[in-house]
């Protein structure tokens, strides 16, 4: 018997993925309850356009992109074809001393919807690698430029940025962070902007607190700013249940920065790639970073990847030595790897086709409208919205964090055939940008119903 006929016949992996497994035990799954979701699993089989489907053959309203990614919506034909193209192309090219065509192509590509000055990419393989690649950009930009006094950086409460020792230090998040020790030293956090007594219910950027931003001074008075290397911040932040900016606070980060010499890094791994109107929040808010972290929306979801963009002052510090020295130690076996070029490719032209990065702003009017129609519902003490980003904060459950917003998240995928993303007490709603403004008052009235039902 040739090797040939032991293999499986075609599509025996896909029939695999459309049942339920056998075995739930192996697989270790990433910031979930285990046992929880192992006793009354949810389990996705299939994807087309707005819609999952389970393993049960259930229709599934997608109303989180899956997990910030899924921007275009879900098996997009550009993207499935240039992926499996590319496959039987060049499965693999290394990029330490060597290179292929994708990656370089899709840089520049890159660089042409970015702010202006952004135009050099740094290519991952998730938002966490992005962040830590983003990190060690900042320090050694300022050790090339005689600053290497420069160590500390400056993250913000609430913040995440991955789960990298880099990236938890400066995340805000305590359940992130607790359980792993000291982590990096030298990280100290701006107080976050979340202010529900002054701002609830506000539509798009609550107007009060840009004076929060003054607590980047107050860190200065502390520090000193000839030991900060750089602040990170998300412009709009998502896992810690959408926090969003007040009117001016960025703007504000970006002058005390300039002032004293300190880069400002944008974390744009969910804003990016249309998330709030633009290609990126740093347009939409008319502010430029430094260095912008990217990663989901990248390749649609369909292939992992992160972006690190970096301006030209940043980058050309770093090009001062013997052109035969290599200038940056640092990259991964699978930065710039050619089935995530080639699906980053696909996904920009499947944006730029459907026009995609302006949608958010096009359907921005009836979404904040949806989203604030779940005024007076029973627990929900806050609604937030920007770009397609959507929040209802549910009081938390007396002696339970957690469980009320979890329950919410339950039925509405078991009875409402609806998924949403919960983080604590807050669903969080980030649709794909093709939605139809039918299938938003479709995710509110679900939500609505279920949030009604439950005590
Ligand atoms: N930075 C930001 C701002 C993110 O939102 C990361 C970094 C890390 O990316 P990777 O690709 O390493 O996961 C993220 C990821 C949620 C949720 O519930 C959000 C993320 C990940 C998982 C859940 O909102 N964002
Ligand atoms: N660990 C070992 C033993 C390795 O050889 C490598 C890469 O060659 C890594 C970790 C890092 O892997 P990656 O480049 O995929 O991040």
């Amino acid at each position: 018997m040739g090797s040939d006929s032991a293999h499986p016949a075609d599509g025996h992996y896909a029939q695999q993925g459309l049942q339920a497994p056998a075995s739930l035990d192996a697989f270790w799954m990433p910031f979930t309850a285990n046992r929880q979701f192992k006793a009354r699993p949810r389990l996705l089989a299939s994807a087309q356009g707005m819609y999952y489907r389970d393993v049960d053959g259930r229709q599934i309203l997608d109303g989180a992109a899956g997990l910030w990614c899924c921007n275009a919506g879900h098996a997009r034909p550009r993207i499935v074809q240039a992926i499996a193209e590319q496959a039987a192309t060049l499965d693999f090219a290394p990029t330490f001393q060597m290179g292929s065509p994708l990656p370089f192509v899709l840089a520049e590509r890159l660089t042409e919807i970015a702010p202006p000055g952004l135009d050099h990419v740094f290519f991952t393989n998730s938002g966490s690698e992005a962040v830590d690649s983003a990190m060690k950009i900042a320090l050694a930009y300022h050790r090339a430029r005689g600053e290497g006094q420069r160590t500390r950086f400056i993250g913000r409460e609430k913040a995440y940025h991955g789960v990298g020792f880099g990236g938890m230090s400066i995340g805000g998040l305590p359940n992130n962070r607790k359980w792993f020790g000291p982590l990096l030293a030298g990280v100290d956090h701006l107080r976050h902007t979340l202010d529900i007594p002054r701002n609830a219910f506000s539509a798009g950027l609550p107007a009060h607190g840009v004076e929060l931003a003054e607590d980047l001074e107050r860190l200065i008075a502390l520090h000193d700013a000839s030991t900060i290397a750089a602040v990170f911040v998300e412009p709009v932040s998502g896992s810690a249940g959408v926090v969003l900016p007040p009117e001016g606070y960025l703007q504000r980060l970006r002058e005390i920065c300039d002032r004293h010499g300190i880069l400002l890094v944008f974390d744009e791994v969910i804003t990016g790639f249309g998330r709030v109107g633009n290609a990126f929040a740093a347009q939409r808010f008319g502010v430029t970073p430094d260095l912008m972290t990217t990663a989901k929306g990248l390749t649609n979801g369909s292939v992992p990847m992160g972006a690190v963009f970096v301006s030209g002052a940043v980058h050309d510090s770093f090009m001062q030595g013997p052109p035969g020295a290599i200038e940056f130690f640092h990259g991964y076996t699978y930065s710039g790897h050619p089935l995530a070029c080639a699906a980053a490719l696909a996904a920009l032209d499947t944006y730029a086709e459907e026009q995609l990065f302006e949608r958010a702003i096009e359907l921005g009017a009836h979404w904040e409208r949806a989203i604030h129609s779940l005024k007076g519902l029973p627990h929900v003490i806050d609604l937030r919205n920007f770009g397609l980003i959507g929040a209802v904060e549910l009081a938390p459950r007396e002696g339970a964090p957690g469980a009320r917003g979890y329950e919410v998240f339950a039925r509405a995928f078991h009875e409402g055939d609806l998924l949403v993303r919960v983080t604590g007490d807050v669903i969080a709603l980030s649709p794909p940008l093709i939605i139809e403004p039918a299938q938003i008052d479709r995710i509110v009235q679900v939500l609505g119903d279920t949030i009604s039902q439950v005590a």
